[in-house]
């Protein structure tokens, strides 16, 4: 099974905006229009597209300091991201937030997350939110293979398998936690676990595991959409382990001295826009002047978003605080 006929392009529209969104993002970075740390999600976009794409708009989802592929996959507003990213007043956090800390509730997004490992805990708290209410939503708990190290990690798979909570772990290993290895393969020297997968983890707490190809969009969607529908249903949580690659330093200027010889280009070789071209030209439901369309559609969007940014206001420094600290402590407190 694939992604339905009617819904190809789209994924390939999501994976282009997110592709073109972390280019734009780097440049700016690099002029110093956009502030603080970004840690950007270029060539992982299949996993992103491919789980959101099965998700309701009441849906949840919890994101990382790689958050951006996951916003823009849930439907967020991309001049709002890009105005964050700059520090404006139109941004999502009102352009204090930055690009860690990017939240649309609206659409269900419970907030990108410096803290690795914090979305764990949100996304049970979402989970019995949706079993308490009986409202069938979901939430979707992105994070990394490097994450799942933390306590947190083990306490909330725990607590989702016992209770079974509607909660669809999405792992995205990518090799890397910064520069520790995860995988256990002879190439790697001290990796960070002594298991196979990562979703052998999930076995430990009685939960359902799959391993995809997380390049392959159309095998992510796929899974992804069993691993929903089954905790929709309310059978429990769902364990999904995502293999693909960062292209990027883990940050944007951070050192890049660890990775094997020639494991980037062999990931650029699997391309995951790449390989969702060839699929879509294959079964013959794009030729090569419809993409360039589609693509050149997503670049358009993502310099709209930037000058939308550019031409926003910075926060009034008056207002540096406001929205900072709750308001609901009292005076004297
Ligand atoms: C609680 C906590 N510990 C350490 C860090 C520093 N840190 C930032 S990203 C990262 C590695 C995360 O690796 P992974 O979960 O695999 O995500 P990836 O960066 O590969 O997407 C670490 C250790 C942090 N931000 N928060
Ligand atoms: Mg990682």
């Amino acid at each position: 099974m694939a992604i339905p006929k009617e819904r190809a392009l789209e994924a390939y529209k999501t994976m282009q905006k997110i592709r073109n969104f972390e280019k734009q993002a780097s440049r700016s970075f690099s002029e110093g229009v956009v502030q603080g740390f970004i840690h950007l999600y270029t060539g992982e976009e299949a996993v992103a597209t491919g789980v959101c794409m099965n998700l309701e708009k009441t849906d949840y989802i919890t994101s990382t300091h790689r958050g951006h592929g996951h916003i823009i996959a849930k439907g967020a507003d991309l001049n709002r991201m890009m105005a964050e990213l700059c520090g404006r007043e139109t941004g999502y956090c009102h352009g204090k937030g930055g690009s860690m800390h990017i939240t649309d509730t609206e659409i269900g997004v419970l907030g990108a997350n410096g803290i690795v490992g914090g979305g764990f805990t949100l996304a049970c708290g979402a989970g019995i939110t949706a079993q308490m209410k009986q409202n069938g939503a979901v939430c979707v708990c992105f994070f990394g293979d490097g994450s799942t190290g933390t306590g947190t990690f083990h306490e909330a798979m725990n607590l989702a398998s016992v209770w079974k909570l509607p909660v669809v772990f999405v792992c995205e290993n990518n090799g890397y936690g910064i520069s520790t290895a995860c995988r256990r393969d002879s190439s790697y020297t001290n990796p960070s676990m002594n298991c196979k997968t990562v979703a052998d983890r999930a076995l430990a707490y009685g939960m359902k595991a799959m391993v995809v190809d997380g390049n392959n969009v159309n095998e992510v969607y796929d899974r992804a959409k069993e691993a929903i529908a089954y905790a929709r249903e309310g059978n429990g949580p769902v364990f999904l382990e995502c293999n693909t690659y960062r292209w990027d330093t883990h940050f944007v200027g951070d050192t890049d001295n660890y990775r094997l010889p020639d494991e980037l280009a062999v990931w650029k070789e699997k391309c995951p826009i790449k390989l969702h071209e060839t699929y879509l030209k294959f079964m013959k439901l794009a030729d090569d002047d419809q993409l360039k369309a589609i693509a050149k559609e997503a670049r358009n969007e993502v310099k709209a978003a930037l000058k939308f940014a550019e031409e926003s206001p910075f926060p009034a420094p008056e207002t540096a605080v406001q929205d900072v600290y709750t308001d609901i402590v009292e005076e004297g407190r």
